[in-house]
Order: structure tokens, then sequence, then C-alpha cells
């Protein structure tokens, strides 16, 4: 108990410090008068550096995307009602696809709270915001002492990194510079390790018995950074890997026996054939979702399967509970041995050496000419949105990839794609739909700002493509153009429209030698024109749906 009497630090620094200590290596904010004072402690501070973008849902999404990226925590501050309300849809999404983000929202003072005045952004109550963030949070502080504040933030900042999913801190303005107690992560809960090495005795019977055990990893495996320890588990046991949808993008860097994305109807069939007719099936850290299935669920037997998840892990009809995927992954590593020979797998042929001619461009040769790009220049981390790219990005040899493959909002890769380079460092190459460009694009005016020099890829088909694919009968899809191209430069960027595969190449080749600002490629693409994959997707989707049985 002695740290709670040392008050070095005001609440708004030793909240700060206690990101830092938590893995956090920058902010992503847009103020407001309930905010401004913890602004200036942020700026003032410098304990971490601030990244400002123009709207809360790219803010969101920024975040969203350095914490998957890096495997550590996104943090975003903004001011209350209008800023936090304004982010909801950012934060539903890290809570579906499990991204460990802190929301920081700066609140009336506790003294005008008090006052009984209805205060500005306030909506129903001034409960209202917590109550909204409730439901799409997996902890909540409210601060309205700060001599308890260290208790509650540390346990927030706890909960965040052991369920990887986001938590909502509310800070009065007139708190945040009273002083604080230090806060002190609490210790990790203690797991039976009887139980743990139980379960992985059982687990690596069960695949040793199996005549096609194979491991399927998917998004936790990237959240809690054991993507090595996967690799390894799957050498040493010898046994074919896969990703999830969602886990795409998983182990570009190290070797091993990747057979490719897990994408049901529409993706790979080898694969499918492998996770479908698994005797012996390993998921590690997958989300079980229509999408991130591939609208294959059904063809998956669940019940045999061995699914370690959310923190316990189900097989042969019962559960260990309270058994983190870590622990699980270190058990079952001491225990492995050699059981097939998966080495002699490989991940399939994505589609390379572009024609380099005056054909217009397909959603083919955007993959190709990705991946010759990526074989010339070295590979780059991808963001994408939602529809024909996402499905391009499919295509594109495995590199890190963040996607919101089972939430599905749109407007995610452009500022996703200013996340990871502020989070990283590392030039971004982003992909994305015309309309999901229309919500988020005016993000790149930032990139002046700080620097940063995506590469973004505009399908610009001027069309919800998926969205027509699914209702072909219908004339709303259509979009007229906007020529995107055009806005490039007043925002401090490069622009340049290409319609022939010719053009495309030549303007990725330039984009990769022009360092220190973003450059915008919008590729022409015929409405109708999409991916494989996308066709069979939606058409799994209509099979299933109530879209289906209408048309
Ligand atoms: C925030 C619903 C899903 S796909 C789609 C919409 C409107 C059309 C996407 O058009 P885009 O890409 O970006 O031009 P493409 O390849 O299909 O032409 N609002 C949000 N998220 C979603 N998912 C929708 C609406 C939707």
């Amino acid at each position: 108990m002695s740290h709670r009497q040392s008050y070095n630090l005001n609440l708004g620094t030793a909240l700060l410090t206690a990101l830092k200590d938590c893995g956090a290596t920058e902010i992503f904010g847009i103020p407001g008068d309930f905010a401004l004072p913890f602004f200036k402690i942020i700026e003032e501070s410098e304990v971490l550096p601030l990244y400002l973008l123009s709207h809360e849902p790219g803010l969101g999404y920024a975040a969203d995307a350095a914490a998957r990226f890096n495997g550590k925590l996104g943090v975003v501050a903004v001011t209350y009602g209008a800023g936090a309300f304004n982010m909801v849809n950012a934060v539903a999404m890290a809570y579906a696809e499990k991204s460990p983000l802190v929301i920081i929202s700066g609140a009336p003072g506790k003294s005008e709270a008090a006052g009984g005045l209805q205060l500005h952004h306030q909506t129903r109550s001034l409960e209202s915001q917590l109550k909204v963030y409730e439901e799409i949070t997996c902890d909540q502080a409210v601060i309205d002492n700060p001599a308890h504040a260290d208790r509650d933030i540390a346990r927030v900042l706890d909960n965040c990194l052991r369920y990887s999913k986001p938590v909502y801190i509310e800070l009065p303005r007139d708190l945040v510079n009273l002083p604080c107690p230090t806060i002190i992560p609490p210790q990790r809960d203690p797991v039976d390790e009887e139980a743990v090495t139980t379960c992985a005795l059982e687990i690596i019977e069960r695949l040793r018995q199996g005549s096609s055990p194979v491991l399927l990893a998917g998004v936790e495996v990237k959240r809690f950074g054991l993507e090595a320890k996967v690799g390894e588990l799957a050498r040493k046991l010898g046994i074919p890997l896969a990703t999830s949808f969602m886990g795409r993008g998983m182990f570009a860097e190290q070797k091993t026996p990747l057979i490719g994305t897990y994408f049901g109807v529409a993706g790979d069939a080898t694969v499918a054939h492998a996770i479908e007719n698994s005797d012996a099936l390993l998921l590690l850290g997958t989300i079980y979702s229509d999408c991130n299935f591939g609208i294959a669920g059904q063809h998956v037997d669940m019940r045999k399967a061995i699914i370690a998840s959310d923190r316990e892990v189900r097989l042969g009809f019962h559960v260990y509970p309270n058994l983190p995927l870590s622990r699980l992954l270190d058990a079952l590593l001491d225990l492995a041995h050699p059981i097939g020979d998966a080495m002699r797998w490989h991940e399939p042929n994505y589609p390379h050496d572009l024609a380099v001619d005056d054909e217009p461009v397909t959603p083919d040769d955007i993959s190709s000419a990705i991946n010759d790009l990526f074989h010339r220049h070295g590979p780059m981390p991808i963001t994408s949105d939602v529809g024909v790219a996402h499905f391009t990005v499919m295509n594109v040899d495995t590199v890190p990839l963040a996607a919101p493959g089972y939430y599905a909002g749109m407007g995610f890769a452009v500022p996703a794609a200013l996340g990871v380079q502020a989070a990283s460092g590392n030039r971004p190459l982003a992909l994305v739909g015309d309309g999901a460009f229309q919500m988020t694009g005016w993000e790149l005016g930032n990139c002046q700002r700080y620097g940063w020099d995506p590469i973004i890829l505009v399908l610009n088909n001027c069309c919800w493509e998926m969205l027509r694919t699914f209702q072909p009968e219908t004339k709303y899809n259509f979009l007229s153009d906007w020529h995107f191209t055009e806005m490039a430069a007043p925002l401090g960027g490069v622009g340049i429209r290409v319609e022939t595969r010719r053009e495309l190449f030549e303007a990725l080749e330039e984009a990769v030698q022009d360092r220190g600002r973003f450059r915008l490629i919008e590729i022409m693409l015929p409405p109708a024109v999409q991916p494989q994959t996308m066709t069979q997707f939606v058409a799994g989707v209509k099979k299933l749906s109530v879209l289906g049985k209408a048309s």
C-alpha cells in the first residue's frame, strides 16, 4: 500500500505515465473545452506525442490501427459529448474486432456538474455518454476523486490489455491538475498451472490422434503478440497453419508451414478443404463470425474443433476457464513434438507479373502490381477498407495488414494508414473504395503536419459496388465522379489518376520513389468489375440471408 502515499504527479500526468508504462507510444486527439486542461498537460508534460486529426471517426480508426499493428495500447483523447459520441462507431468496431483502445474523454468539472444547469454537449443526462460507452468497452472509470483514481485507472488499463478490448476513462476538467497517487497496474491474475498443463496435454493428444490436424490462427494471436509462438508451434508440431480472414497478414516475417487464409466459400479451395475436413482443428484466438469464416461456418464442425479464445479453451464437450492464450501456447510449446511434416505445405500463388500494357486495370491487376512492387522494393504494411479493396488485398502476398474484416465499417483504411505510420514509422499502403474515401479521405490533409507519406490507392468505380452486387436492380448505388486526384495537391500530396495497367505501374513506381508527402493513385475501375472472391462471397451471403430470398 505504500505507493498510495506517493503523490508526485497530477492526475493528467499520472494517467499519461501509466499509459506509457503499459506500452502506449502516442495519443491521437481532438480537443474541446471539456478536454483543454488535459490536452495542455499532454503537450507540456511530453510524456507521449500527440497527433491531431480532423474528425473523431478517423481518430478512433487511427488509434485502433496503431494498436493492431504494434500489439499495444492505442490511445484517443476527445472532448465530452460532441467528441466522444462522434467516435462511437470506431470504438464499436474496435470492440467487435478486439482492439485494445483507451478512450479518454474530457467531462464537465465536478462543480459544474453539481450546479443543476444543463451543460453544452450534454444529451439526455450527464451519464448518457457513460451508458453508451458501457456497451462498447469492457471496463470504465469515471474519475470523481483523484485520491482514488490510481486504482480505477490501473484496473481499466489492466482489463484493456487482458481482454484486448476498448476501455473508457472520463476525466472531469477541474480534476486533471490535482495530485494523484502513482498508478501501479495490478498483478496479473493467477492461473491454475495444473489446469494449463492438463489442457495442453489433452490438446497435443487430440492433434496426435487426428489424421489431418490443422492450426487456424485468428486475431487474438496478433493482438496478444503471439505470432512468433504460434509460428514456432506449427513448426515444432509439423502441422499446417492457416489464418482466419481477420488474422490475414500474420506470419509475414517468419518461416512457417502457412497454407494461406481460410475464407470459406470465397477463399482458396485447398485451404477450405484442409480446414473443413480436419478431424483435429485447433482454433487459436479466432472470432467465430459469418464474415470471418467466409459464410461457411456450417462447414466447420465446431463440436469437434478445439477452440482457444476469449481466455478459455473448449474441447471434447468441456471447458478450461481462465486460460489466457499466451499461457496455453507456452505449455503447448513445452510439450510439442513432431506430428506431421507440414513444411512441405506452402501458400497459394498470388498473382504476379503485371502485363504492363494499355489495357484497362482490373482488381487482379492491382494485386499483381502490388506484389511486383513489393518484390522490387520490399514489403509495406497495408491498411484496407471494405469492398473491392479488401478482396483485392486477399490476393496480395502476406504482409502485415489491418482491415475491418468482421465489423466491416467503411472509412477505416485512410486514417488507419496514418495511425500505422505514426506508431511504427513505416510507410503504409492503403486500399480504399471511392465510397469509403468519401467518408474519411480528408484526413490525408494531416500528413503534411507530421511528415507522413502513405501511398493511397483509391479504387474508384464510381459505385458502392459491394452493395450493387447484392442488389443489382437498383440505381442508387452509382456515385458521381469526384476526381479525388485533384484534391491531393491542396492537401499537401500528389495525386495521379490511372486507367491502364501501364499507368498503374508507372504511378506506383513514381510513388515509391517520392518520400515525404502522401501519394494518391486514383485507379479508375468500371463498375461490376470485381475479384472472383468477392463474387463468391456475396453469392454465399445471398444464399443464406433475407437478401437472397427476396431476389
Ligand atoms: C460506415 C454499408 C457496405 S459496402 C458499401 C456500403 C455503403 C459500399 C462501399 O463502397 P466503396 O467500395 O467504398 O466505394 P466498393 O468496392 O464496394 O465500390 N456505412 C458504413 N459501413 C458500411 N459497411 C456501410 C455503410 C456498406
